[in-house]
């Protein structure tokens, strides 16, 4: 028996916190050095940017796209748009990277096939976070959604079909992919306000990529 047998086994690195939601722990963490170089590429191009709500509220959370779609909020409410309302120009396209991160997540996770279109990039700085909401933008709820988490850890809210339900709270750390589907594809989630933090390579920040197939 040697000292640390039987310690491995207590984390497994596939998690489902609940139905519908696949915690795969450190899967994209042996492919953060492209990811980090092909997100600087795309940020310079379709620089972070405070969009406000309908309400006319500016978002605490930082927001950029690439794909052929960027989910986009104004006064006019949420809605995907092919062109960066910012440049005017077609959002950056989707880099090999992060697509083959999130195909091969989602593929982990019991969607083969994913095709996403629509890749939102979101950066929390000490104090950001996301209110509980649904996401319905998109037009085939029959695809999941992958979300990786780069950077300062933070606590995933998970609630259910109703905004009342009290949410599930889970710590979504550096590397971690998460895969949303099925049952809880319209459920509502959000993420607590970012403690100061910091970490290594990402530093006062914690960068989250969510796909999403959008339109096709
Ligand atoms: C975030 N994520 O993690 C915000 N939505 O920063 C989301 O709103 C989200 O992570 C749907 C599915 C997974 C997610
Ligand atoms: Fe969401």
């Amino acid at each position: 028996m040697g000292l640390f047998d039987g310690i491995a086994a207590a984390e497994p690195a596939v998690q489902s916190p609940a139905p519908g939601l696949t915690l795969l722990q450190g899967f994209a963490l042996d492919r953060v050095g492209p990811l980090q170089r092909d997100l600087e590429a795309v940020v310079q191009r379709a620089p972070f940017r405070h969009m406000v709500t309908r309400g006319g509220y500016r978002m605490s959370v930082a927001m950029s796209n690439c794909g052929a779609q960027g989910w986009i909020s104004d006064r006019r409410g949420y809605r995907y748009a092919p062109l960066d309302p910012d440049t005017g120009h077609p959002w950056p396209a989707m880099p090999d990277s992060f697509r083959r991160l999130a195909v091969d997540a989602a593929a982990a996770a019991g969607f083969p096939g994913f095709a996403p279109d629509a890749c939102l990039v979101n950066r929390y700085e000490p104090g950001a976070r996301m209110t509980l909401h649904q996401d319905r933008n998109e037009r085939d709820f029959s695809q999941p959604i992958v979300s990786v988490s780069l950077g300062v850890p933070a606590t995933f809210l998970f609630g259910g079909a109703e905004r009342t339900m009290k949410p599930l709270r889970l710590r979504l750390v550096h590397g971690d992919v998460v895969v949303w589907g099925g049952v809880a594809r319209l459920y509502f989630h959000g993420v607590d306000r970012l403690r100061q933090d910091l970490h290594p390579v990402f530093g006062v920040q914690r960068i989250n990529l969510t796909f999403r197939t959008a339109v096709a």
